[in-house]
């Protein structure tokens, strides 16, 4: 209100300053005019009396004189005549009482003879004219006074009295006018501003501190449609973040608190981040890999931001988000250097930073050699049992080691300052980078964590730079995998094809002073979607869907030929054809996220996968009912959620899969304690879910056919127990444990002296 008041104030000043001003000119425009007015005509009146008196005057005939004053006189101005010492010699009109000899008779009513005005002197004395107002008895004249030429002196003078006084009155006139028209435009004005701070000020901000009042209680609201984004756009944004901390500290206190209650001891967050800030003293933690946690792109000529489909990132964001630190990935989207700054930095999450991403700028020839080419084309196969046969080309290797090389020197720059720095390399992309890092930072503890599977040496062996990629890989201090079969693996290769001891009782590898700890850390998921919950219901979903259905499946997956997905589509032709009393009852949703499509093999498979999906639709199919609904596209985040939370069953078919976060994310949504995951024995997963999940060797259509029927027929006390077990599991070997005990065995890790080798740069340790 306050706001309104002085806003109107403020107004109403300027309108009366304005008007004012143009006010006083205007009636000093006026009062000019009409003062130009009065003179023009009392010197034409007086200049032509003077021609008509001057011969009687020097003939000294004031009979004469009263005649000619007779005629001119009237009775809205005085006329008069005086002699050379200023005494009256005629006048018109004549005074009432009084009235000397030589008064004009009869040439209008009589009224009282006026004083002599001083005019009249002072135009005989300067032989000239004088004029001016004059007010006497509250009455306004215009006075214009001339002197008669006389031979050697003035005979006398001619005067002329104009009635002035309505001078006053347009004075007044315009002051009137232009009051009414401020009080009028003040009237309008204020109505006006009224109206436009209530629609555009008070109602909004009553709307948003609604919404904020809903946030504050916790509970979610939609943000209100604001017309002036640019006023209120930046209020509403810091409002929601402030809304997400309070929510997400109010849900882990009340998950903090009701572990105590049960003595339960589950990683949080919160835990995390106190465990990080009492293992490293808030040290930052600098993680490196290949694919960046957020991505910006140009599509219909926006900016928009993706997170990008894949694991790593799902499972390495929320320790950053707990931990803080810098994370350096591939700047790959194409609006990536337009939503950073000039080193390539940015704060994220961006609605509520919590940690600094670097991003690192790749030609298209280093990212077809190293990400395409000997990432992907090499490694991948390499390390996954698929039967695909790995391409190795030189020039493909060559990518790799200068790509490893300068992401080195982004990581050494960012680190620059920092004491003992903890680094977490993630992946296959980055091999060689331990090396490259420890030989410039012994101080820095350097662990990889290795996500994909490890091939044992015969398979691993054929890779011509085998021996390069296990030395690159021991400059780290520890090396995760997500089994102990992979590590295993790991430990026999290098004891194959390196000058190295392993210590099988403490799974180590010893080249001269460095050790190198081998150990699994199963990744995992974040707990549950603390922020935004999924709010879309089955019976929406459907409708989204255009299904209708009994039964809903539902995959999650890049489209990646090691995922199994065309042996899955198979398996549920199979189990159609077997229990055709469950067409038209079934659907199975596939959420198919495109994935390295610049390589031929990914091109192939997702043809081969479109095909499969088609040919299983027309096999068993029916006129208004397809089988599988296949939607390729990467899905927002949260609108997976929805699929899982509602499908009967989940289906992972992997042929080889380090983990497969899918089946722990199926799992941790079901706090509903329902549904049935069905899982590949070849996935990491599988050896935490063994017991409860609907375990399928996925080359098997048979049986992965047998597991889907026991998927929908399953008694659902029986579901209901196993979902369970394996939610309570995974909600206890959360992410945030496994970046605990990661993050953990690291600090335990003795820190070595922080003298830099002498050595020129990343590229030379390589050389
Ligand atoms: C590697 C290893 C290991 C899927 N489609 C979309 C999308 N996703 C998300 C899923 C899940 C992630 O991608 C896939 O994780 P996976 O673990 O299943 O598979 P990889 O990408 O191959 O991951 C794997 C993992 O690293 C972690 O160590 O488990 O073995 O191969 O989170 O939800 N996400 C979005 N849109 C999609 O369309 N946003």
């Amino acid at each position: 209100m306050r706001v309104t008041v002085r806003l109107l104030a403020a107004l109403w000043l300027a309108e009366l300053l304005i008007i004012g001003a143009f006010t006083v000119a205007q009636v000093t425009e006026e009062r000019a005019r009409l003062h130009d007015d009065l003179e023009r005509r009392a010197s034409l009146l007086a200049e032509g009396l003077k021609e008509a008196v001057e011969p009687s005057v020097r003939r000294g005939s004031p009979a004469a004189v009263a005649r000619v004053l007779r005629k001119f006189g009237r009775p809205d101005r005085r006329i008069a005549v005086y002699d050379a010492f200023a005494g009256l010699i005629a006048t018109a009109p004549v005074p009432a009482a009084g009235r000397p000899a030589s008064t004009a008779q009869g040439a209008a009513p009589a009224r009282p003879a006026p004083p002599t005005p001083p005019e009249v002197a002072e135009a005989i004395t300067s032989e000239g004219v004088r004029k001016g107002l004059r007010t006497a008895d509250g009455q306004t004249t215009y006075v214009y006074a001339t002197a008669l030429p006389g031979s050697d002196r003035p005979l006398g003078a001619v005067v002329v009295e104009l009635d002035a006084s309505y001078l006053e009155a347009a004075e007044w006139a315009v002051w009137r006018y232009n009051i009414l028209r401020f009080l009028a435009l003040a009237l309008g004005l204020g109505v006006i501003t009224l109206l436009v701070v209530q629609l555009t000020v008070t109602k909004p901000m009553a709307e948003l501190a609604e919404w904020a009042k809903q946030l504050r209680a916790g509970r979610p609201a939609r943000v209100p449609a604001i017309g002036d984004a640019s006023l209120f756009g930046p209020i509403a944004t810091e409002v929601s973040g402030l809304a997400r901390n309070l929510y997400r500290a109010r849900a882990a206190a009340e998950q903090e608190a009701a572990l105590r209650l049960r003595g339960e001891a589950i990683w949080t967050e919160e835990r995390l981040k106190q465990f990080a800030q009492s293992q490293f003293g808030g040290q930052p933690l600098y993680v490196v890999s290949n694919r960046e946690p957020l991505s910006h792109v140009w599509r219909g000529g926006k900016v928009l931001a993706l997170m990008p489909a894949s694991g790593v990132v799902s499972a390495i964001d929320p320790v950053m988000r707990a931990c803080g630190g810098v994370w350096i990935g591939h700047g790959s989207g194409d609006a990536d250097r337009e939503t950073a700054d000039e080193h390539g930095r940015l704060g994220l999450p961006p609605e509520d930073p919590r940690y600094s991403l670097r991003r690192v700028w790749l030609t298209e020839q280093e990212e077809a050699g190293y990400y395409y080419g000997f990432a992907n084309e090499g490694l991948w196969p390499l390390c996954h049992v698929v039967h695909a046969r790995p391409l190795f080309r030189p020039t493909d290797w060559a990518a790799y080691r200068d790509v490893n090389a300068k992401f080195a020197e982004a990581l050494l720059e960012e680190m620059e300052g920092s004491e003992a720095p903890m680094v977490l390399i993630q992946d296959y992309h980055f091999a060689l980078l331990p090396a490259l890092v420890k030989a410039q930072r012994p101080d820095a503890r350097v662990a990889i964590f290795w996500h994909i599977p490890w091939a044992n040496f015969e398979a691993f062996g054929i890779c011509p730079w085998h021996e390069e990629i296990l030395l690159g890989m021991l400059g780290a201090d520890l090396i995760g995998f997500h089994t102990q079969s992979h590590c295993n693996n790991f430990l026999e290769s290098a004891e194959r094809a390196l000058e190295a001891r392993i210590d099988w009782e403490h799974f180590t590898v010893v080249r001269g002073r460095h050790v190198t700890a081998v150990k699994p850390f199963p990744i995992s998921v974040a707990p549950t979607f603390v922020e935004d919950p999924p709010t879309t219901s089955r019976a929406e979903l459907c409708a989204r869907l255009g299904v209708n259905a009994e039964f809903l499946g539902v995959g999650v997956e890049r489209v990646d030929y090691t995922k199994g997905l065309p042996e899955r589509f198979l398996a549920l032709q199979r189990f159609f054809e077997l229990h055709p009393e469950y067409r038209e009852r079934l659907v199975f949703v596939q959420l198919g996220a495109p994935s390295r499509s610049r390589i031929p093999r990914y091109q192939e498979l997702a043809a081969q996968v479109e095909a499969t999906v088609e040919a299983v639709n027309r096999a068993v199919g029916t006129r208004g009912w397809k089988p599988i609904l296949y939607l390729p596209a990467h899905h927002d985040r949260h609108d997976i959620w929805p699929f899982y939370r509602h499908a009967d069953f989940c289906m992972v078919t992997s042929l080889h899969d380090g983990m497969n976060l899918v089946a722990k994310e199926y799992v941790s949504v079901r706090d509903d304690g329902d549904g049935v995951l069905i899982l590949s024995r070849f996935t990491g997963a599988a050896r935490e879910l063994r017991d409860d999940a609907l375990l399928v060797n996925p080359y098997d259509v048979d049986a992965t056919a047998r597991a889907i029927l026991d998927a929908v027929e399953m008694p659902v006390e029986e579901r209901r127990a196993r979902m369970r077990r394996m939610h309570q599991h995974v909600r206890e070997h959360n992410v945030y444990r496994w970046a605990g005990l990661l993050l953990g065995e690291l600090a335990r890790i003795p820190v070595e002296p922080g003298v830099r080798r002498p050595v020129g740069g990343p590229a030379d340790v390589l050389a």
